[in-house]
């Protein structure tokens, strides 16, 4: 049995979305929220072969190997941090780390634009807006259009987010074989009633509670706010941390969401206009990590949020 393993975002669902309208499979889906990117550990070892996209060979870098102990075949393409990429017959590896670049992206060249129209969505989901702008400039899409794609990508990377599937509207894996019926999403966008509008609707609703949220700081170098531990909180976290930054692209942005434990679920953006730095200012806390751009901390204890502040206030 071959396995498909993505992250459960925008990039990581269009990107095999990608793949698969371009080379059909059977194959069994593995995948999770949006910070469940340990997901290589649960592909069994009598695999017929793989696909990994989106997520980090860094943090799967131990199940990677024993699938290559296995002579398992891995087409892994990502855009996270790597760490060694092992030397291996058995392993075909895109790795771009260009903060610029989304797995969707690097697919889409994979497979000289055929299905570019999504690639488009997924670069604006996964908020890489000049990529995104540029890729519709060479597609001649009209602002119209552009407009439906960045909401459509948007909206799936919105569903992305929670603690757990269940916090989701749609699971990832449902969410993909939905979309796998529209080669175009342009077609999506015009049905009547279809998941689109559903998941538009949803987020809608939880943007607007969280415009209410509790500001902690807002300086000069930074903002953050927090969110309480709710469904709809959980759900809209990340989107609304890039909502902030589009809003004020020099400034570094923060959301901050409750844990049942009392720790805090912060999600950093860097300033739009200097994407550099929150993954090594993430890193520098227990369970922190992620892209120069874009990174998070999945428990962040109370008595460290004084000390985050202050890193990203002193890093911007
Ligand atoms: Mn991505």
């Amino acid at each position: 049995m071959h396995f498909d393993v993505f992250n459960g975002d925008a990039d990581g669902i269009i990107a095999l979305l990608q793949l698969r309208l371009a080379e059909p499979r059977q194959s069994q889906l593995v995948t999770g929220v949006k910070r469940d990117i340990d997901l290589l550990k649960q592909v069994p070892l009598d695999a017929t072969s793989v696909t990994v996209l989106d997520v980090s060979m860094e943090k799967n870098h131990q199940a990677l190997a024993q699938l290559l102990a296995n002579n398992i075949d891995v087409f892994y393409v990502d855009h996270h941090r790597s760490g060694d990429i092992p030397q291996s017959p058995h392993l075909s590896a895109t790795i771009d780390t260009d903060a610029n670049t989304c797995t969707s992206l690097l697919i889409n060249q994979h497979l000289n634009g055929q299905f570019a129209h999504w690639a488009v969505a997924a670069a604006y989901g996964d908020n890489m807006i000049a990529s995104a702008e540029q890729l519709a400039q060479q597609l001649s899409l009209s602002e119209l259009e552009k407009s439906q794609l960045k909401n459509l990508g948007i909206y799936i990377n919105y569903n992305g987010y929670g603690r757990t599937v269940d916090d989701l509207h749609f699971s990832p894996t449902d969410l993909f074989n939905t979309l796998l019926a529209y080669p175009d999403p342009l077609a999506l966008i015009a049905e009547q009633g279809s998941v689109y509008f559903q998941l538009e609707q949803a987020y809608l609703a939880d943007m607007q509670q969280a415009e209410q949220a509790k500001v902690l700081v807002d300086n000069d170098q930074c903002k953050m706010v927090e969110l309480p531990d709710e469904k709809w909180a959980r759900r809209v976290s990340g989107v609304f941390g890039n909502e902030l930054a589009n809003r004020s692209p020099s400034k570094a942005h923060a959301v901050f969401t409750i844990n049942e434990d009392g720790s805090y679920t912060v999600s950093l953006r860097a300033p739009l206009i200097n994407k550099q730095g929150a993954g090594d200012i993430c890193a520098q806390f227990p369970t922190g990590g992620g892209r120069a751009g874009a990174a998070g901390i999945n428990q962040l204890p109370t008595e460290m949020i004084e000390s985050f502040i202050e890193s990203v206030s002193q890093y911007y």
